[in-house]
Formats: structure tokens, sequence, C-alpha cells
């Protein structure tokens, strides 16, 4: 079955493209051999990721820059992670919507995915995701994201252009916005833009640039939209061109794809570490023992957490 599927893969076949991705998603006995055997295919898409807060505009964005990458010719896949919706595995009622008209072009494959399955889940399908996307041969893959928790940045750092979308709705969203969310910003979008303060927005992201002194080399883009009229598309669109030029002519996006595939190693290996460690104790006596232990000051987490180790069979997750 799995070979079918893979094949289906390989040669663009929306169905199997979709199957791939619910089996990963499951955590599917089938997800290892589909990845590996899909591996070699990968490694020719662009990935953009999007992101802002809940509301900001972003599937109205991504529906704007299918129809500017399709008149390009490009194929294109888009991934909506969702974080709170326990439902997936096909598209969210606004996005289905949003992106109605794409959705029949087989050229564009849409999907959005939940937050099923265990903590960390969420970045680790998405990035699979991405994966099979890429071996059915979509040129560019865009990631829409909500930029609320850890899992999401994570997500985004997989994309080789990020986009944060921003609105001027309530003046002091640049302040509120994370930390962590601007520093990853390749282009900042203020959508939104009929409404009033968007010149404000857009001059107060600007400063916010000059004050960090940032060291990169790239300075990241100010786009202003309006989705509704189509304002601005056209600029977001180019800004996402010249910076993966940007990339490619300055070296960066290779260094940045060997450091992802050094963190995807590091991950694998510490996920097989942790899911073996994790099988052989849960439900050993010996763990409930040194946990009262530790309890009643007998012994402490540090010689227990030793002792624990020096029992655990760490073959089982070299195959
Ligand atoms: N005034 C105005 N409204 C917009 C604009 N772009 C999007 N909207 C509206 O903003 C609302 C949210 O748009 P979405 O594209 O669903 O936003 P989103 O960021 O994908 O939302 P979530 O995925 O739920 O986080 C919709 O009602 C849109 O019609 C714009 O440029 N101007
Ligand atoms: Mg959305």
């Amino acid at each position: 079955m799995y070979d079918k599927v893979i094949e289906g893969v390989l040669n663009k076949d929306r169905r199997m493209v979709a199957r791939a991705i619910s089996l990963i998603e499951n955590n599917d006995n089938g997800r290892t051999k589909i990845l590996s055997e899909i591996y070699p295919h990968t490694g020719n898409a662009y990935v953009i990721g999007i992101t802002g807060a809940p509301g900001a505009g972003k599937s109205s964005l991504v529906d704007c820059l299918l129809s500017t990458l399709r008149q390009q010719g490009l194929s294109v896949g888009v991934i909506a992670v969702d974080p709170t919706s326990p439902f997936t595995g096909g598209a969210i009622l606004g996005d289905r919507i949003r992106m109605q008209e794409h959705a029949l072009d087989k050229e564009v494959f849409i999907r959005s995915m939940g937050t099923r399955g265990s903590l960390g889940g969420l970045s680790r399908a998405t990035k699979e995701a991405v994966q099979v996307l890429d071996a059915a041969g979509k040129d560019v893959i865009i990631i829409e994201t909500v930029g609320v928790g850890q899992s999401e940045v994570d997500i985004i750092k997989y994309a080789d252009t990020t986009i944060v979308v921003l609105t001027p709705a309530g003046g002091d969203s640049v302040q509120t916005i994370k930390a962590g969310i601007m520093e990853i910003a390749d282009i900042f979008i203020v959508n939104k833009s009929d409404l009033p303060g968007a010149d404000r927005t857009a001059s107060e992201i600007s400063m916010m640039l000059d004050l960090g002194g940032s060291l990169r080399e790239w300075r990241p883009s100010i786009v202003r939209t309006i989705t509704l009229d189509g304002s601005g598309i056209t600029d977001m669109h180019k800004a996402i061109f010249e910076h993966r030029d940007f990339l490619e002519n300055s070296g960066h996006l290779q260094k940045v794809r060997k450091e992802r595939i050094r963190r995807d190693i590091i991950d694998l290996i510490e996920y097989r570490i942790k899911s073996t460690v994790w099988e052989q104790i849960s439900g050993s006596e010996e763990f409930d023992l040194l946990t009262n232990q530790i309890m009643s000051r007998e012994t402490d987490p540090y010689t227990a957490a030793a002792q624990i180790l020096t029992g655990i069979n760490l073959d089982k997750c070299k195959v």
C-alpha cells in the first residue's frame, strides 16, 4: 500500500498526496518509509511562511498570492495550520470559502492541519507535509500559521521567506506582537491598509528595525496591502522574490537549508531516544519506587536519573 502512495506522490496524484499527508499526520507505521523514499525528490520547492495575529488577513493574502503565483505558471501547495482546531484533513470553512476559486485548480493543493496528535506533533507533521508537497513537484509551498505559540514559531523556521502580517488596528499592534515573531520576519505586511493608522504602523515597524540595529544583512521590507481590492499585492509578490534572490545570491539559502538538515537529524535522534526511554520507564516499578524515594528524600532526582539510565536499552531506537 505504501508503495502505491509513494508512487502517487511522485506522480503528482492529488489523492495520494492527501493520503500521504494523512498517514504522516496520524503517525502511521508507514510514515518513515514514505518520508525516506520521497526524500531524494525534495529540495526544489521554495517555502514561504505567513504568520500574524488571528484575523490579520493571512488567508486573504494567501489567496491573493495564489493568483499572482499561478499567473507566473508556478504550482503551489498551501498548508494552513490551525492550532485552535482539533479538526484536520481538509480545509477550514473560512479558508475554504476564501480560497475556493483556487481549490478547483489542479496546480494548487490546499490543506489545513489541526492539533491532533501529540505535543510538538504539529510542527513535525507540518514540516513533513511540506516534504510531501515538495516531492509532489510544487514550486512554492505556503505555510499559514497563527502567530501565537512556540510551535507556530518553530514551523516558520522551515520557511525560506517569512512574512509577518500586522494590521493598523489598535495602533499599538507593533508593540504587542511577540518579540520572537518580529525577529523572524523577512517581510512585514501591513494589511487592512484601508483602515486608519496604516502609515503609522508602517513607520513604527521601520523605526523598530532602525532601533534594533539589526546585524542581519537583509533589511526586512515593509509592504502595505488591502486584500479587498488587491492593493499592494504586486509589491508583496515582488518583495518575496527579492528576498529569494538575496538568499540565493548571498549563499544564505544553502547555509540555512544545511542548518535545517542538521536540526532535523538532531530532532529525529532526540525523538527516538525520548520515545524509547519513555517506553521503558513508564509503568516500570523502579521508576515508581524511585519517585517515592525522592518524595521522602531518601534519594534525589539526579541520582535517580543516573540509576534509571544505566538500565535503559537504547538499542531499540537504532533500528
Ligand atoms: N478592511 C479589510 N479587511 C480585511 C482585509 N483583508 C482581510 N480582511 C478581513 O479580515 C477578516 C479576516 O481575514 P482572514 O484572511 O481570514 O484572516 P486570517 O489572518 O487568515 O485569520 P485566521 O486564519 O482566523 O487567523 C476577514 O473578514 C477579511 O474579509 C483588508 O485588507 N481590509
Ligand atoms: Mg486564516
